[in-house]
């Protein structure tokens, strides 16, 4: 990683998350990396694999990675009216990044790689605001 204080988090119910990594797949998440340093994941399981960045989540630093074909959970579209504090849906801004249209699993098959550029802004856009000594506001307008 090029900068510091990011990690990989899988979005799996063993974090409270809905499941959007394959079934069988064990709860996986690296440590926040310092920047300059790597960490390694072997993927196993076929399918459609969701992560976020934890510090960053809200901010929509998440991604997606499809191994082999575009199968499993993660290939389901997010259920964002989940009302279940166990199986949340990724938060706010990385919940956005997700639904958008440029990380279609299939697209992701077809094309190889996404760029963030290819992500439309509207699903860039930041719901909290932070003010200097105020808690994040938020504005979750999506719903
Ligand atoms: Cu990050």
């Amino acid at each position: 990683m090029a900068t510091p204080h990011h990690n990989i988090n899988a979005i799996h119910t063993a974090f409270g998350y809905q499941q959007r990594v394959p079934e069988d797949v064990p709860p996986f998440s690296s440590p926040v990396l310092a920047g300059g340093t790597y960490w390694l994941y072997t993927f196993e399981e076929e399918g459609v694999y969701d992560y976020v960045c934890s510090p960053h989540e809200a901010f929509g630093m998440a991604g997606r990675i499809v191994a082999g074909s575009a199968t499993g959970p993660g290939a389901e579209p997010i259920d964002m009216e989940s009302e279940d504090e166990q199986a949340r849906p990724p938060t706010l801004t990385a919940a956005l990044v997700l639904s958008d249209e440029a990380l279609d699993p299939e697209r992701i098959v077809e094309e190889g790689s996404v760029s963030w550029d290819g992500v439309a802004d509207e699903s860039k856009q930041l719901l909290i605001e932070i003010r200097g000594g105020e808690e994040p506001v938020s504005h979750n307008s999506h719903e």
